[in-house]
């Protein structure tokens, strides 16, 4: 490493940076087998335009003050020196703190922000707010895999069990027959981890687990989410109906005499119940592979022919995230771990479920046997939350109850929100809807790098500093590398890092040794190494001291052999090494959920029809999955996201024979439109997508024509001006972003030029 390059970290990956005047030229981390395409983000990223630079006001709110105002997302910003700054945020926290108490102000702050462990923007602000307020009201839960963590705990373990810490890429390699996945294993998604993936090794198990025969199926509408080193089968269904196939395979096994009684007997409850429900003993509905082929668009065969050939083999099961963000995104969940209970294959090598394997560079990996420190968050004097995907809800309807996970809540009255590295008008469904309710509160305070739409809509916008400003540490706890992350250049204008801006609030709240305790960033740093130093101590392992470690770049850290051990280890014996369910055993029927008393998620899983529905010719299912030319909308005006739009536009897939049905060409911009909104895209033809269906990716930054209108029209492509905000069930109440019903039209008229990169107008 020459001396000007500097080692750093992403969640996409390590590198090694070095500024060239404004750019940044990038060299993927040596050991890395197959780096991410995605490091190409940063190349451009330090001085672009669209970088936040100074600290700015909304007119409205400097003019008027606090209060709720629809002129959020169209107002202009006035700069301001950080004093005023500091002393404007912390005059307001104090506002609403002395009238109203902690539980006023959300800080929920959901997003990844950067892979630094120490800069770590959503861990900054929690600190910040429980050491200067005592409280705040906080989310739970993710836009991951909301409905998956609240449903596993319940019918099988902790989600961290049977995903991170689940069945093992090599155990796959080495020993698995079948790999079923729903949704999918695609390296688009896997390339990325959260906290950093310094070895992308997806590819390359696949190709080792073809060679030596394992059958990697893929059940999705789009044939992309299998990667050809897979060597795979594509089995195209129709969105949100996997639940209604896995019954009807169910169905299949129990004909034909398939199942593993034994193990359904001793490591199960509650199979009789799915026998009856299959059967329609209850309403006389027979769940067979016909009645699932007419739902599914799988034929009655085709299902036939896959049940038949899972049984005796070592088959492993696992279901993308996906499938859980859509309404009652639970069931398919469930169901796929009862179709590896059904064939018996919990804890053996290579086999049974696993959840998520492939949506994220954490899944299937081996567990280090230290995890580097996370910045301690102080304490919150405030219970009270909502599951993540409720944040409209919740500014929309203070007081109202709402149902989760077996309680009745009531969403509380907040005046403020905070929020630091996350993106809303990213992440949240139905737009418009999202602005109505980011008018409600009297302030919004934003942290951002950028001019985000959720910036755009903010009252008082901070200036963080990009994380190739900054020394963090980056690492994982599925990643056997430690990285020395250094600043490769200035901060970008004033910008700051979250830390100095918190501690300067804090400061000014008179509450500065409590946030801070005294250290600077870099002694957080030391103080955080110095912890993970003493875990290795105990473990008879030893690491450089901090300056070595800072000058090597980059350290190896100890890691277990061997994954998937809570399920290894109950097949082994079930009484002694019982599951953490309150059976103990596997929950095909759940006492506990069924105790709940809701109807969109009974005891049992159960296929239950979506309130939307595309109708053929009319509407499509359209798909809104991950890109895979950025993490989310992290850097999309980075280079490489650029390179993949076309006259600007996000890339949305059609089916060739829907295309030409509708007029449509390859390279016509289209507009995709429900009652919620409206969204304009380029088209790309292709036969890998189930007809039916239109896959446009999340990320492509809002960029509303008119931010007031009632259903606005994005220029550039984002699909959440499209999606609905509705909850999975009344179980989990996760995200449904996946899944929408649009109807198409070619764009005619001229092309409006896309914005979403300009900041708004500064009137200095
Ligand atoms: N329709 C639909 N919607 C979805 C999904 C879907 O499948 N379909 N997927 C969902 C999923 S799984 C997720 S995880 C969410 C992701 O949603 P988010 O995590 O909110 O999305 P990001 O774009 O990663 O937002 C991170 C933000 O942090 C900022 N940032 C980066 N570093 C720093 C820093 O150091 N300090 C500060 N202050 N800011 C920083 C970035 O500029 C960026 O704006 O989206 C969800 N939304
Ligand atoms: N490049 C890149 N990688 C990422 C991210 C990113 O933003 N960019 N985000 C990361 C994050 S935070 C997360 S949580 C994970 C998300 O991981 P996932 O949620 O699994 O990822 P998606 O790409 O949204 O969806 C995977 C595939 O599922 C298929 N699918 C959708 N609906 C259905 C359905 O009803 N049935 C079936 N059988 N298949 C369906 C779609 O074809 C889709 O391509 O990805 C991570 N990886
Ligand atoms: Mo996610």
């Amino acid at each position: 490493m020459s001396s000007s390059q500097k080692m750093h970290s992403a969640h996409w990956g390590a590198f090694q940076a070095e500024l060239q005047q404004d750019n940044v030229s990038i060299t993927p981390f040596a050991g890395d087998p197959d780096p991410s395409p995605l490091l190409g983000n940063f190349t451009n990223a330090l001085t672009h335009p669209v970088r936040v630079t100074r600290p700015m006001i909304r007119r409205g709110w400097l003019e008027q003050g606090p209060g709720a105002d629809t002129r959020r997302g169209n107002d202009e910003y006035l700069p301001v020196s950080w004093p005023e700054a500091i002393a404007l945020v912390s005059g307001e926290l104090r506002r609403v703190n002395s009238a109203y108490g902690p539980e006023a102000v959300f800080g929920g702050s959901y997003g990844w922000s950067s892979a630094g462990r120490f800069h770590h923007a959503q861990s900054q602000v929690h600190r910040f707010l429980n050491t200067t307020l005592g409280g705040y009201v906080r989310s739970v839960n993710s836009y991951s895999s909301g409905s998956a963590a609240v449903l596993l705990p319940h019918i099988v373990g902790p989600m961290d069990e049977i995903a991170r810490r689940g069945v093992s890429w090599q155990e796959i390699s080495a020993n698995s027959d079948i790999v079923l996945a729903f949704g999918g294993l695609a390296l688009k998604n896997s390339q990325v981890a959260s906290g950093g993936i310094s070895e992308h090794t997806e590819r390359s198990f696949m190709q080792q687990a073809a060679a030596r025969g394992t059958r990697f199926i893929s059940v999705s509408p789009l044939a992309s989410d299998l990667p050809a080193e897979a060597a795979g089968e594509w089995l195209s269904i129709i969105p949100g109906t996997d639940a209604a196939f896995i019954l009807g395979l169910l169905s299949v096994l129990i004909e034909r005499q398939l199942t593993d009684e034994d193990f359904l007997a001793s490591y199960c409850t509650g199979w009789p119940q799915m026998v009856a429900y299959l059967r329609g003993d209850e309403d006389g509905v027979v769940r067979d592979a016909c009645w699932a082929a007419e739902i599914c668009g799988v034929s009655a065969a085709q299902i036939r022919t896959l049940a038949e050939a899972l049984p005796h083999r070592r088959v492993l099961v696992t279901v993308a995230h996906a499938l859980q963000r859509s309404e009652h995104g639970e069931q398919p969940v469930w169901l796929a771990l009862v179709l590896a209970a059904a064939l018996g294959q919990p804890g053996l090598p290579g086999g049974g479920f696993t959840y998520a394997l492939g949506a994220l560079g954490h899944y299937g990996k081996l567990f280090n046997r230290v995890s580097f420190p996370s910045l301690p968050q102080g304490r919150n004097g405030i219970d009270r939350f909502i599951p993540v995907a409720k944040i409209a809800d919740m500014l929309l309807q203070p007081g109202e109850h709402f149902d989760y996970n077996g309680r009745r809540l009531r969403y509380p009255h907040i005046r403020l929100v905070y929020w630091a590295g996350g993106n809303p008008f990213h992440h949240h469904q139905d737009l418009a809807r999202l602005r109505r309710a980011f008018c409600q509160p009297d302030t919004l305070i934003v942290h951002e790098t950028a001019w985000t739409a959720t910036a755009r809509h903010a009252d008082i916008v901070l200036p963080a500093t990009m994380t190739l400003e900054r020394e963090d540490i980056g690492g994982a706890p599925t990643d056997r590398h430690l990285f020395a992350m250094e600043p490769v250049a200035e901060p970008a204008g004033l910008a700051r890092d979250d830390f100095t801006i918190f501690t300067e609030l804090a400061r000014a709240l008179g509450r500065e040794q409590e946030f801070t305790e005294g250290r600077t960033a870099r002694q957080w740093l030391q103080s955080m190494y110095r912890q993970l130093q003493g875990k290795l101590a105990e473990l008879q392992a030893s690491l450089p001291d901090y300056d070595t470690f800072r000058r090597q770049g980059v350290l190896q850290l100890p890691q277990h052999t061997e994954s998937g051990l809570m399920m290894k280890a109950f097949r082994q014996d079930p009484r002694r090494s019982p599951l953490p369910t309150p059976s103990g055993r596997i929950e095909i029927f759940s006492e506990t959920i069924a105790g709940f008393g809701y109807a969109d998620c009974p005891g049992h899983p159960v296929w239950l029809p979506p309130t939307e529905q595309a109708v053929a010719g009319e509407s499509y299912w359209l798909i809104a999955n991950q890109p895979a030319t950025r993490l989310h909308s992290q850097l999309d005006f980075g280079n490489y996201s650029q390179r993949s739009k076309r006259q600007d536009r996000e890339v949305c897939c059609l089916h060739p024979e829907d295309a030409q049905a509708a007029g449509i060409g390859e390279g016509d911009i289209i507009e995709l439109y429900n009652d919620r909104g409206r969204a304009l895209a380029s088209v790309s033809l292709s036969r890998q997508i189930r007809q039916g269906v239109i896959q446009l990716p999340t990320g492509a930054w809002y960029d509303p024509e008119d931010p007031l209108a009632e259903r606005p029209l994005c220029r550039h492509g984002n699909p959440n001006v499209l999606t609905r905000d509705a909850g999975t069930s009344s179980l989990a109440q996760g995200c449904t972003g996946q899944i929408t019903v649009v109807k198409i039209k070619k764009f005619r008229g001229d092309l409006p030029p896309v914005q979403a990169f300009i900041p708004p107008e500064a009137d200095a």
